[in-house]
């Protein structure tokens, strides 16, 4: 397949990128590198030393002899091009991970969450738009959030992959619809996600386009067996109180004998899958898309749930690291329950790698050996949207 992966310099789009690659599928990375410039503007850095798209794309060349293109365009922003790159390139899929994907991010200022629905609202549609002009009937796989569900909201009911069975009264009787479940996003960011679902919804209805939307849970880990093959492949490991991911952060965490940041009482619960299960997946659903005129296929993509002091538990067994409750700075449940229905991608063949089978690993080879650049000064979370807190704060 010809596959354009925008936002293929990210966290999950790189791996994701070198796994197509080496599975011989042709893959163009299409980026504006705005992630790495967030990263300058915030003055942190990944902790695991990251190479230039550049780097990363040599070096993936002299290892396998396989050639990854590389584009560099915005796709929220510069259409036109967008469109006669498809032209030119005629994908056969395109991956799609271009957005701000941050929460606390997209909470931190009103100039950030405009960003945060500008960016991805834009690129979302510009690229259904682009298909449509360009008459290409590539298969749109999309990134999208477990978020878009909400937390706690239907209790212990487990939640559908994406749509839910609704019963009507009418005068004729009982008719039974499948309607997109609910939204209940909890910032800004997840917002867009859900604003992302309509749209799809749209443009497989009125353009027949073909499109999968994965409804991704919180991605931990940090290399797959392509990142591993060299230094300069090394994949992003966001640390920081804006863009760490709450797994990933009590690893770091632990390796410096920083107290573990639980959130409130930790008892939120959320669902995990390791960067080594998402790239399976992304494959799993190129070669499995719906067929033009149906609806979007939505997937579960995720693989365990753990409340965060579950988490936090786990990790101090394993280090010694100390637990700190922290004032939650997120408006969100202190407490919910969460059961997820993920069988069409087990069903696929998904064998997942589980927490007990790669945290010693995460933390010998990734938090620990690269410790010494963790700046301390930027693991506080300091995107404050529980406004009690921020009140009592000022
Ligand atoms: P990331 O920020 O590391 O990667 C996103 C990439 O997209 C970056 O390289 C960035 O430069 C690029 N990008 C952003 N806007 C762009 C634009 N307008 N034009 C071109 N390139 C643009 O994020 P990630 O963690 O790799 O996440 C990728 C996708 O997966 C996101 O949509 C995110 O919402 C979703 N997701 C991530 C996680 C997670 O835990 N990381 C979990 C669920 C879903
Ligand atoms: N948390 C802590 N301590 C920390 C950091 C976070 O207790 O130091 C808590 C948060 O309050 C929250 C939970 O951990 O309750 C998860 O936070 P997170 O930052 O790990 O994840 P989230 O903001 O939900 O976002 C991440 C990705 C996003 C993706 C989402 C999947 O950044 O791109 O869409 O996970 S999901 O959560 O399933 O919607």
């Amino acid at each position: 397949m010809k596959i354009l992966v925008l936002g293929g310099d990210g966290f999950c789009g790189w791996p994701t990128s070198l796994y197509l690659s080496k599975a011989g599928h042709e893959v163009v990375i299409v980026d504006n590198l705005s992630r790495r410039q967030i990263d300058v503007l915030l003055e942190v850095h990944s902790l695991t030393p990251i190479a230039s798209i550049h780097q990363r794309l040599a070096a993936w060349e002299k290892i396998t002899n396989k050639t990854i293109s590389y584009v560099e365009l915005d796709v929220a922003q510069e259409y036109d091009k967008l469109v006669e790159l498809i032209k030119t390139a005629q994908p056969d899929a395109v991956v799609h991970f271009a957005e701000q994907r941050s929460a606390p991010y997209s909470m931190k200022t009103p100039k950030t969450k405009r960003y945060t629905i500008d960016n991805n609202v834009n690129a979302t549609h510009n690229l259904l738009c682009a298909l449509v002009e360009a008459g290409s009937d590539a298969h749109i796989v999309h990134l999208g959030s477990m978020g878009v569900y909400g937390y706690g909201w239907s209790g212990s009911a487990p939640i559908p992959e994406g749509y839910l069975p609704v019963k009507l009264d009418t005068p004729d009787g009982e008719l039974v619809r499948e309607i997109l479940h609910p939204a209940n996003p909890g910032s800004v960011y997840h917002l867009s996600k859900t604003l992302d679902q309509l749209m799809f919804a749209f443009y497989a209805k009125n353009d027949q386009l073909r499109i999968t939307d994965l409804h991704q849970g919180i991605v931990w880990g940090t290399q797959t067996d392509e990142t591993l093959l060299d230094e300069a492949l090394i994949n992003r490991f966001d640390y920081d109180g804006d863009y760490g991911t709450v797994l990933n952060r009590f690893l770091m965490e632990a390796a410096i004998n920083h107290p573990l940041t639980v959130h409130g009482s930790g008892g939120q619960t959320r669902a995990f899958i390791h960067i080594r299960d998402t790239v399976r997946c992304i494959e799993l659903a190129l070669t499995n898309p719906p067929k033009s005129g149906d609806k979007p296929k939505i997937f579960n993509q995720m693989t365990e749930t753990y409340t965060v002091k579950q988490l936090a538990e786990l990790i101090a067994k394993l280090t010694q690291a100390k637990i700190e409750y922290v004032p939650n700075p997120r408006k969100e449940d202190d407490k919910n329950d969460l059961v997820v229905e993920n069988q069409q991608f087990l069903a696929l063949g998904l064998q997942p790698t589980t927490l007990s089978e790669g945290l010693l690993d995460e933390i010998e080879q990734i938090a620990k050996k690269y410790a010494d650049r963790i700046d301390q000064t930027k693991i506080p979370a300091r995107s404050i949207w529980n406004k009690t807190l921020k009140a009592s704060q000022r």
